[in-house]
């Protein structure tokens, strides 16, 4: 029996400029460009081992001990476009062991809980894809795959590179221009710091795909946002990062989580992410910056209640001794409300 056998990890990516809205929601493309900082893969990542062999009889993938068949229709465009990619290679090499035809055994593993609501279909679709590619030799780049893990799920092309990436949307229809590009290493700004903060692990109400196309379909501002207020965003964000600005950084990014969140509220029927907790974590990264006159972190929330903080490593202390001093002695609740009410006595 030939087994053949790859293994690759993806990062899990936490968008700063966010990807609200599909303009082809088979291909998934979106209807504005965006930029996201991918975590730390000894943090938060997805590991998968893709296999195939002429002797399995199905497409099978084990995700985090449980057994699933890859039977989505969007895991079978992913498919679909790799055994292609494998098949070309095949036909111009004689010498090549036809695989492509063959089914694939797939084990994913987070070594994140997937219930922390943290993107995990993000680095899930990146690990499959870039597993897969490996496996078939494949010789396309990481923009070129991550049209392929775009299909899976759009963030998903994101988690193709580490450090700071953005998600071109392209202009045309077929989605070939509609890829990820890295905008600098992990390297370009190590100082960086990221704190999740789990204000709950349950599942969403609203599931970004149908939350994004409500949105679309219903939201005025989201008009505005798209046309007249993320193509400059895109473009100052990118600098803020290439001159490592950080204070631009963070009023970008605060800007768009609050734009995003706007636009989800001006949705009909609204749709809400976040909940109290979530805006006391608002107030208290507001109440820091004015402390210090000027911005030393930035929140962003995606689609759920959990925050993502970002601060420069020289500020560690101050950042993240705030929150242990407000979250972490306080039962969770009104309490810390009133806590935050009167942070200004501390
Ligand atoms: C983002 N989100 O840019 C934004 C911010 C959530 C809020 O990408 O339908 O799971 O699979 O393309 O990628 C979540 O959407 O949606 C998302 P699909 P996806 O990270």
């Amino acid at each position: 029996m030939v087994v053949y056998v790859a293994s690759s990890t993806a990062p899990v990516n936490i968008a700063t400029l966010k990807y609200w809205g599909k303009r082809d929601k088979i291909l998934n493309l979106p209807t504005n460009s965006s930029i996201s900082v991918t975590l730390c893969q000894d943090d938060l990542r997805t590991l998968t081992t893709a296999s195939t062999s002429d002797l399995f009889e199905n497409d099978q993938l084990w995700l985090n001990g449980e057994i699933h068949s890859l039977t989505s229709e969007r895991t079978i465009m992913c498919l679909n476009d790799l055994r292609m990619l494998r098949k070309r290679l095949e036909d111009n090499d004689p010498l090549l062991p036809k695989i492509s035809t063959w089914k694939l055994h797939i084990v994913s593993e987070n070594n994140f809980p997937t219930a922390a609501g943290l993107a995990s279909s993000a680095a899930g679709f990146a690990a499959l894809i870039s597993s897969i590619s490996k496996l078939y030799q494949l010789p396309q780049s990481a923009s070129e795959l991550s049209k392929i893990a775009r299909k899976g799920s759009g963030s998903a092309c994101r988690s193709l590179f580490g450090g700071y990436v953005a998600w071109e949307m392209g202009e045309l229809d077929n989605g070939e221009d509609s890829k990820a590009v890295e905008v600098a290493p992990k390297s370009h700004w190590p100082e960086m710091k990221a704190c999740i903060l789990v204000v709950s692990d349950h599942k969403k109400d609203v599931p970004s795909t149908s939350g994004m196309q409500l949105t679309v379909n219903t939201s005025d501002l989201f008009q505005y946002r798209i046309k007249q207020v993320v193509p400059n965003r895109f473009i100052e964000m990118k600098n803020s990062i290439i001159e490592k600005n950080f204070e631009k950084f963070a009023e970008l990014t605060i800007k768009d989580s609050n734009s995003f969140h706007s636009v989800c509220l001006d949705s009909y029927p609204p749709i809400f992410y976040l909940n109290d907790t979530s805006k006391m974590i608002i107030k208290l990264i507001n109440y820091l910056n004015e402390k210090n006159g000027k911005l030393i972190a930035a929140y962003t929330f995606d689609a759920g209640p959990n925050a993502v903080i970002y601060y420069l490593e020289e500020h560690e202390s101050e950042v993240l001794g705030l929150l242990y001093k407000i979250f972490n002695k306080v039962k969770i609740g009104w309490e810390n409300y009133k806590n935050l009410n009167k942070l200004s006595n501390f």
